[in-house]
């Protein structure tokens, strides 16, 4: 494993062939910068345009606090594929499961999400990871994700 720092940013491009996701799943934007086999960070746009605005709720926008998890697993993805390329189109990173999810301010349209999630450790396989979402500087979610690679 190499302990490069990549800081440019990865566009939507590189996102898309990182991750499996497509429309309306692809919850992550551009990847700000990753420090391979340690952080990541990633952003969201959230527009009133979303699909999900919809439905939740239809006379006042509140992002889904379980999207915010699914952009922190994307965001994940995106640290474990660089931190482990050959899995790039061999693998796919299984969401595997998820502890102490905590929703703490309300997010909607106009917002910016940062994700950044940490390696809390691999064992077995199982990579666990720490993960935070803000918006202008304070934090909205946090979580820690299971994920394995198969
Ligand atoms: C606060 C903290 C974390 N996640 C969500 C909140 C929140 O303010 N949710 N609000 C939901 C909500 C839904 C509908 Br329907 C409504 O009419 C209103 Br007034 C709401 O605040």
């Amino acid at each position: 494993m190499s302990d490069a720092i990549i800081p440019e940013n990865i566009d939507i491009n590189e996102i898309l062939r990182l991750l499996p996701h497509r429309y309306p799943f692809v919850m992550i934007d551009r990847v700000l910068s990753v420090d391979v086999g340690k952080h990541v960070e990633a952003l969201k746009n959230v527009s009133i345009n979303e699909p999900f605005f919809q439905g939740h709720f239809p006379e006042k926008p509140i992002m889904p606090g379980v999207l915010m998890l699914e952009g922190m697993a994307q965001a994940g993805g995106i640290l474990a594929f660089y931190s482990q390329p050959e899995n790039i189109g061999t693998k796919l990173l299984y969401f595997a499961g998820i502890d102490k999810a905590r929703f703490r301010k309300p997010v909607g349209p106009g917002d910016q999400i940062i994700y950044r999630v940490e390696v809390l450790k691999i064992k077995r396989g199982i990579w666990k990871l720490g993960a935070t979402a803000n918006v202008d500087g304070q934090k909205v979610a946090e979580a820690e994700l299971m994920a394995a690679f198969g």
